[in-house]
C-alpha cells in the first residue's frame, strides 16, 4: 500500500515528509495502523549520525500504538481489531537471552539498525522509486501504517488513549525500569536523575513509587524542573556543579545510593561528574546513549575501586516488554503512574520537525505524533 512516512534522506537535514511504499505482512508479521507515535530523543540521533542506521533514506520513530488491521501467515499472539504498542526491542522468547529472562536482550535486537524485517532480511518498505527504506529499530512509527514482525507488537487494553500507550514503547519503560529493575532502588535510599525529559521523569516516577527518600533532579530547563517538582522530586539543580554541592549537604557528605543518568545524549567526558554524585557503593544507571563513536570516558579510576562504586548500562530499563507494556499500563489506569503530565504537545506528522526543534529548546518532557485521517 501508498502511504507517507518521515524520512532522513542525509545527516543533518530536517525530516521529509514522503510518500512510502508499504509491502503486506509476510510470515509472522502484521500490519498496523498507527495511532501515536512519541518523539524520543534516540530519533535525534540517527538525524545526528550519532546512533546510525546501515543505510539511507531512514523511517524514523519507535514509540508507537495502534491497531492490527491485518496479519500474516502463523502469526499467533495478536488478532484483528487489537490494540497494540511496539516494543523497540524485539522480543522472540526462545533465544538463550529471551530464555534467561533478559527479555530485553532478545538477539534479535542485533538487527536493531539493520532496517530489514526479521522474517526474511528483506525491506518492507519502498520508496515510490523503488528504493529500500531503513524503519528504526524495526519499526518506523513515523508512518500512519506500519508492516512489522509481532515480536515487536504488544497487546495492549482497548480503554488506553493512543497518546498515553505509545510512551510505553520506549521512554517511559526505559526510564522507569532504570529506577525499578536496574538501580534497584529501595525505600528510603536516595536518587539523583540528572536530565528530566521523558525518560528521566519516568526514572523519577519509578523512584518515588520505590520510595526513595530524597529524589533529586538536576536538568538546566527551569520549567522541567518545576515540573519535576510536581512529579515528586524534592531537590532541583541547574547543572551538576550546584547539584554535588547541593547534595553532599543534603544527604552530610553521603551523596546519592543510586543516580540515573537520563541527559538526551551522553558525554564520556562526563561520566566522572556522574560517578562524583554517586555515593560510596552506590550505583550510576547509564541510561542516556551518546555517539557511537564517543569511546572515551572521563572515569576517576582509584575512587571506582576505593569507593567500591557501580557503573551500570541499561536498555529498556531492564524491563520485558511483555510484562512491563501492560504493567506500565495498569499502574496507570489506577492511577499510580502519571502519564498525562508527560504529554506536552501534540503534532501532526507534518508538524514533526517543529516537534524536534520543540524537544531540543527544553519545551517538551515528551512531544507526541497522533495520527488522524488527514495523515493518512
Ligand atoms: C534506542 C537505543 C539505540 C538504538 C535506537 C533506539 N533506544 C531508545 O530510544
Ligand atoms: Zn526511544
Amino acid at each position: 500500500m501508498k502511504t507517507k512516512g518521515a524520512l532522513i534522506r542525509e545527516f543533518n537535514q530536517p525530516w521529509t515528509i514522503e510518500e512510502i511504499e508499504i509491502g503486506d505482512p509476510k510470515k509472522g508479521e502484521v500490519k498496523v495502523q498507527m495511532e501515536a507515535s512519541g518523539m524520543c530523543h534516540s530519533d535525534h540521533h540517527l538525524v545526528t549520525g550519532g546512533i546510525p542506521m546501515f543505510g539511507f533514506p531512514v523511517l524514523g520513530g519507535h514509540e508507537g500504538a495502534g491497531v492490527v488491521i491485518e496479519i500474516g501467515e502463523g502469526v499467533e499472539g495478536v488478532a484483528v481489531g487489537d490494540h497494540v504498542v511496539m516494543s523497540f526491542i524485539p522480543s522472540c522468547g526462545t533465544c538463550p537471552s529471551c530464555q534467561a529472562g533478559l527479555r530485553n536482550l532478545c538477539d534479535l535486537g542485533a538487527g536493531l539498525l539493520a532496517g530489514t524485517a526479521i522474517s526474511d532480511g528483506t525491506h518492507r518498505i519502498h520508496t515510490t522509486d523503488g528504493l529500500p527504506v531503513f524503519p528504526m529499530t524495526l519499526l518506523g512509527t513515523f508512518s500512519p501504517y506500519m508492516v512489522v514482525h509481532e515480536s515487536s507488537v504488544v497487546p495492549i487494553p482497548k480503554d488506553i488513549p493512543f497518546e498515553v500507550a505509545c510512551l510505553v514503547g520506549c521512554g517511559v519503560t526505559t526510564g522507569y525500569g532504570s529506577a525499578t529493575h536496574t538501580a534497584q532502588v529501595k525505600p528510603g535510599e536516595d536518587v539523583a536523575i540528572v536530565g528530566v525529559g521523558g525518560v528521566g521523569m519516568s526514572a523519577l516516577q519509578g523512584a518515588v513509587n520505590s520510595g526513595a527518600r530524597y529524589v533529586f533532579a538536576i536538568d538546566p530547563v527551569e520549567w522541567k524542573r518545576d515540573q519535576a517538582l510536581k512529579f515528586g522530586a524534592t531537590h532541583v539543580y541547574e547543572d551538576i556543579e550546584s547539584a554535588m554541592a547541593g547534595i553532599a549537604e543534603v544527604t552530610q557528605g553521603f551523596m546519592a545510593k543510586k543516580v540515573i543518568v537520563t541527559v538526551g545524549e551522553v558525554h564520556g567526558a562526563d561520566v566522572d561528574n556522574y560517578m562524583n554524585i554517586t555515593s560510596k557503593s552506590g550505583t550510576c544507571v547509564m541510561t542516556a546513549i551518546g555517539s557511537m563513536l564517543d569511546t572515551n570516558v572521563n572515569l576517576n579510576l582509584a575512587m571506582l575501586t576505593l569507593m567500591q562504586k557501580n557503573l551500570q548500562g541499561t536498555i529498556f530499563g531492564g524491563g520485558n516488554p511483555y510484562y512491563d507494556i501492560p504493567h506500565l499500563l495498569s499502574m496507570y489506569k489506577v492511577g499510580k503512574l502519571n502519564l498525562d503530565d508527560m504529554i506536552t504537545r501534540q503534532y501532526r506528522l507534518e508538524q514533526i520537525n517543529e516537534g524536534y526543534q520543540d524537544m531540543l529548546d527544553g519545551r517538551n518532557i515528551r512531544g507526541v505524533i497522533r495520527y488522524t485521517d488527514e495523515d493518512r
